[in-house]
C-alpha cells in the first residue's frame, strides 16, 4: 500500500524578552500541533539571544512570536531586526501576533512598523488565531524558498 508521506514542519514558538504571559503559548503550541506542526516552545520572557540561536540549532520552518503584555511593538522589532541582519537566521519566515500594543487595538500603525522591522506576517488582537497553520502554510519554509537552507 503507498501511504503518503508528508515532511513535518518545524515551527519555533516563543514570546518577546519582556513578557512573561504563558498561556497564550500553551495554547498556540496545543493548536499548531493539532494542525501537524512539530512545535519548539521557548517559554516565557525569552531573550533575543536565545531566540537567535535556537533558529540556528534547530532550523525550524518558521517563527511564530505571541506576545500579549503590550511591548511587543518594540521588543518584537528589535528581535526581527537582529534576525534578519545575522546572516544564520535571516531568512526564516516569521510571523508575530497577540496584543501588540498597550493601546488596546494594535491598528495600522504598528503592524506596518514590525512588518517594515522585517515579519513577514503581522496578526492583531482581531485576527482569529485557527488561520494560524494557513498562514503558516502561506508562508512556506526557507528551504521551500530555497534562501539560507544550507
Ligand atoms: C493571566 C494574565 C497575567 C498573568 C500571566 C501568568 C502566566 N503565567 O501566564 C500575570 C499576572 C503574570 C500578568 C502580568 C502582567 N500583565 Co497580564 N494578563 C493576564 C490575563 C488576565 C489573561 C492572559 C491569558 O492567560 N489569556 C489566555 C490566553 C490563552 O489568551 P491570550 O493571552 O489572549 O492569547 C490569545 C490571543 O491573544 C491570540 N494570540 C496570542 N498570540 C498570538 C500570536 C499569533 C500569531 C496569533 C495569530 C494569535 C495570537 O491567541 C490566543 C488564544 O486566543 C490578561 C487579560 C485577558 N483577559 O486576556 C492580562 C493582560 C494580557 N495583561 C496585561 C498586562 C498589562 C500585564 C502586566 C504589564 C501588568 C503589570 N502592570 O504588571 C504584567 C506584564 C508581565 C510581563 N512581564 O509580561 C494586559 C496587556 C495590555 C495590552 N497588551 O494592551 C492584559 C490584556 C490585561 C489588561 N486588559 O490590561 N498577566
Amino acid at each position: 500500500m503507498n501511504t503518503l508521506t508528508v515532511p513535518s514542519r518545524q515551527v519555533l514558538l516563543t514570546t518577546v524578552s519582556s513578557d512573561s504571559h504563558t498561556w497564550n503559548l500553551v495554547f498556540l503550541r496545543l493548536l499548531l500541533e493539532e494542525a501537524g506542526y512539530q512545535v519548539h516552545n521557548l517559554g516565557p520572557c525569552v531573550p533575543d539571544d536565545l531566540v537567535l540561536s535556537s533558529i540556528t540549532a534547530l532550523r525550524p520552518d518558521a517563527l511564530v512570536v505571541s506576545t500579549v503584555n503590550g511591548h511587543g511593538r518594540m521588543d518584537g522589532a528589535r528581535l526581527i531586526r537582529r534576525i534578519r541582519t545575522e546572516p544564520s537566521t535571516r531568512y526564516i519566515p516569521a510571523i508575530i501576533g497577540g496584543r501588540l500594543g498597550i493601546h488596546g487595538d494594535a491598528g495600522k500603525g504598528i503592524s506596518a512598523e514590525l512588518l517594515d522591522a522585517g515579519f513577514d506576517t503581522v496578526c492583531d488582537e482581531r485576527t482569529d488565531p485557527r488561520t494560524l497553520p494557513g498562514l503558516l502554510l502561506a508562508l512556506g519554509t526557507r528551504a521551500e524558498l530555497g534562501k539560507g537552507a544550507a
